[in-house]
């Protein structure tokens, strides 16, 4: 007989969390969600599920949940909270992790994995960087708004793990990188571009073509960053990409603008709060990126929302 496949523990029953679990059980993986608490159980299983919306068809996933202090061991851990939640939640579960145990980070920009693979240092963490897009369109709906690319990888070990079959079926369209840190440094560069500018100009992305100069000022010093931490091929043509994806998504609001306007909580300490204490830590002047930062924690601050 073969071994029974390994569950998919998925913590963070948000937008990345539920598209992923209903895709991945749609496919017949085992999946299990971790909640908060047995309150936040209770309420998932008066909803009777995960819905995922996709091209305007919503679909019930009645799938399995547990909270976060069941005593059942965990082999594969997909966390899919936001980067300032990911060090509170592995911590609350490492304990549970056996010694073979594999995590993947879905978390954005770049800080809350190394603060992750501390807190497990006998796990696997694979990184990963996306484009998808998803949003919450209530407790426990989830609806599939954009789809992109999603890139895993290990910088400790190149090997691919064998379940990336599961994605394929799955239809999460996915890349093994060689380099993941490049790409999440490269994201990282284009979110500090983009998405301070949006917010403190309060505007979609395709406005910021009216401010030329300040984006190349600003791709000047991220390239320089970028050299300055090792990662010379994420700084190769970042202005040009920055400009063809402020294009793209002309009609769009960044995910920072989004939060801003809608009160919630960002990403800044992942994203240019991570890239000023790295220029700091190598003693390297960004004059823009570093007012560009100041600004907008000031405009945080003045919404009442965290600095970090
Ligand atoms: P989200 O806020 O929609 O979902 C996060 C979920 O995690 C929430 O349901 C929250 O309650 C849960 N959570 C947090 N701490 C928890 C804990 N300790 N125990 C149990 N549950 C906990 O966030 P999201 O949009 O899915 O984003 C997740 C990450 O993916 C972020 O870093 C984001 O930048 C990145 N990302 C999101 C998208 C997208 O389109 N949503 C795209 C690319 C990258
Ligand atoms: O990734 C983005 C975001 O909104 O977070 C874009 C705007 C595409 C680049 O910063």
């Amino acid at each position: 007989m073969s071994d029974p496949r390994t569950t998919w523990h998925i913590l963070g029953a948000g937008s990345l969390g539920g598209l992923w679990a209903a895709r991945l059980a749609r496919a017949g993986a085992p999946v299990r969600l971790i909640l908060r608490d047995r309150g936040r159980l209770a309420a998932y299983r008066q909803a009777g599920g995960v819905t995922l919306v996709e091209r305007g068809q919503a679909r019930l996933y009645p799938l399995d949940a547990e909270t976060t202090d069941d005593p059942a061991p965990i082999r594969r851990l997909l966390l899919a909270c936001k980067a300032y939640d990911a060090e509170g939640a592995i911590a609350a579960l490492a304990p549970r992790l056996t010694g073979d145990a594999e995590v993947v980070l879905l978390q954005n920009g770049l800080g809350s994995q190394e603060a992750v693979a501390a807190r497990v240092p006998q796990a696997r963490c694979i990184l990963a960087s996306s484009t998808e897009g998803a949003f919450r369109e209530g407790a426990w709906r989830v609806v599939f708004a954009g789809h992109g690319h999603t890139w895993l990888g290990d910088p400790l070990d190149l090997a691919p793990p064998h379940w990336l079959a599961e994605l394929e079926q799955a239809g999460i369209v996915h890349d093994w990188s060689l380099d993941i840190l490049g790409r999440l440094w490269r994201k990282l560069a284009l979110n500090c571009a983009i998405n301070p500018l949006t917010v403190l100009y309060d505007c979609r992305n395709g406005a910021l073509q009216q401010h030329p100069a300040e984006l190349a000022t600003l791709c000047d010093e991220l390239g320089e960053l970028l050299h300055t931490c090792g990662q010379a091929a994420a700084a190769e043509g970042l202005h040009e990409e920055v400009q063809r994806v402020i294009r793209a998504t002309a009609a769009n609001y960044s995910s920072m603008h989004q939060d801003v306007a809608q009160g919630r909580r960002t990403e800044i300490g992942y994203l240019i709060g991570h890239a000023c204490a790295a220029a700091e830590r190598h003693r390297l002047v960004l004059p823009h990126l570093a007012a560009l930062h100041q600004r907008l924690l000031k405009h945080l601050n003045q919404r009442g929302l965290p600095s970090h």
